[in-house]
């Protein structure tokens, strides 16, 4: 296993001694080669849908938890204690990003995300810090990396994410959820230029706090395009497409001068008619949604890049030898090599965590039986 780094302040290399890595079957996946079960996680897998999870959160705001390296620490565990998914991902969110570049974000229980200013026009960018410290702003997120990644024990990998520069386009001016995204939406066409602009400033963040992640310890980097679906392929070429491809090659860059290229993996859901393009961007890992089929996915990538997802969350929902027949016909439909089981988008509040733990050990039976004929 290549050693990890951190960085200081005068960009000196330092080691960290983190407790070897005893697991690293999601790594193997990600890069490609063959592993002798295909490695499984769930998005939102520190989730409401966890008892413990909300008993630790109840009554603690949202925001100050993601604050406390501690309260990561606990969260990004818990699912481990009850499940042996083959990775764990970092608890936090990602509007972070929008808060270290000065917007309020809270956290409304019932309304979700919600911004206090959203931006209007665009003259309200020059109310952004353009140039954010990320170890000043965005400094606990990498403390709460480092300390998961001792307390993990070298179980799992830890992985890291950050939301695309889209994605978070669109929340800071919705101010956030919304259906049709048309507040969003109208900037790109209205204002094409200051869209250009703010996505610029959100990737020029968004690389620094990928590297302070991975000098954190992040062992694999998880880039969230959640809003992909609500553009088209035109717009997407434009407006997602190329800010996602300088992230990755930015970043990939970098680790690379500092000896510790960790695997990146890209998530744009419902953004099925960009495949063959992302499959071609400089991520070892493309994630999908449930609505495209394993085979034709296989196909149109050409075994170029890994691939993760993508069971519908809502098969959960099935009686437990359902799940299995379905994650059956999905290992079948991806193949053993090159893949990383997961659903293909993250886990509700009101799934039952033993239907959970049927669809991971459905995913290790399953696969475990199809190397074993290879
Ligand atoms: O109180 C709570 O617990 C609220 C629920 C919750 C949780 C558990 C939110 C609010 N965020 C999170 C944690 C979180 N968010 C993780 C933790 C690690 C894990 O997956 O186990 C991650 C990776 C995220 C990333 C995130 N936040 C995304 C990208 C993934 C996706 O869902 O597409 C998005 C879009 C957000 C914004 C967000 N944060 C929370 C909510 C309810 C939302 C969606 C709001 C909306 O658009 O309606």
């Amino acid at each position: 296993m290549s050693p990890v780094f951190i960085m200081n302040k005068d960009d000196l290399i330092l080691p960290k001694d983190f407790p070897q890595l005893q697991n690293d079957t999601f790594l193997r996946a990600a890069r490609g080669e063959e592993t002798q079960h295909i490695p499984v996680w769930c998005m939102r897998q520190a989730g409401r849908y966890l008892p413990e999870f909300r008993e630790f959160r109840a009554g603690k705001d949202f925001f100050d938890t993601c604050r406390s390296p501690e309260a990561c620490c606990e969260l990004t565990l818990q699912p481990l204690r009850r499940f042996p998914f083959d990775a764990a991902i970092i608890f936090s969110d990602i509007l972070v990003i929008p808060q270290a570049m000065g917007m309020d974000v809270q956290m409304v229980s019932g309304k979700g995300p919600t911004f206090t200013a959203p931006l209007k026009e665009p003259e309200d960018l020059q109310l952004l810090q353009a140039k954010v410290d990320v170890n000043k702003e965005l400094g606990y997120v990498f403390k709460a990396i480092t300390l998961t990644r001792h307390k993990i024990e070298g179980k799992v990998p830890l992985i890291g994410f950050t939301g695309a520069p889209w994605t978070l386009m669109s929340y800071m001016i919705e101010g956030g959820g919304s259906a049709t995204q048309s507040k969003a939406k109208r900037w790109l066409y209205r204002h094409p230029e200051s869209s250009h602009m703010l996505l610029r400033m959100l990737t020029d963040v968004i690389v620094e706090y990928l590297l302070g992640q991975v000098a954190a310890g992040a062992q694999a980097l998880q880039v969230f395009e959640s809003h992909a679906g609500i553009l088209g392929p035109v717009e997407f070429k434009e407006f997602a497409l190329p800010y996602l491809r300088d992230i990755a090659r930015r970043v990939k860059d970098k680790m690379k001068a500092a000896g510790n290229d960790v695997p990146m993996i890209v998530f744009a859901k419902d953004g099925h008619y960009a495949l063959e393009d992302l499959s071609q961007s400089n991520y070892e890992v493309v994630g999908l949604d449930w609505t495209i089929d394993p085979r034709s996915a296989r196909e149109r990538t050409g075994g170029k890049v890994s691939l993760q997802g993508n069971m519908d969350p809502c098969a959960l929902y099935a009686p437990k030898e359902r799940i299995s027949d379905i994650v059956k016909k999905m290992l079948e439909g991806f193949s053993t090599r090159g893949y990383i089981a997961n659903l293909g988008h993250g886990l509700y509040p009101d799934m039952d965590p033993e239907s959970v733990g049927a669809f991971v050990e459905a995913v290790h039976t399953h696969s475990r039986r199809m190397t074993k004929q290879l």
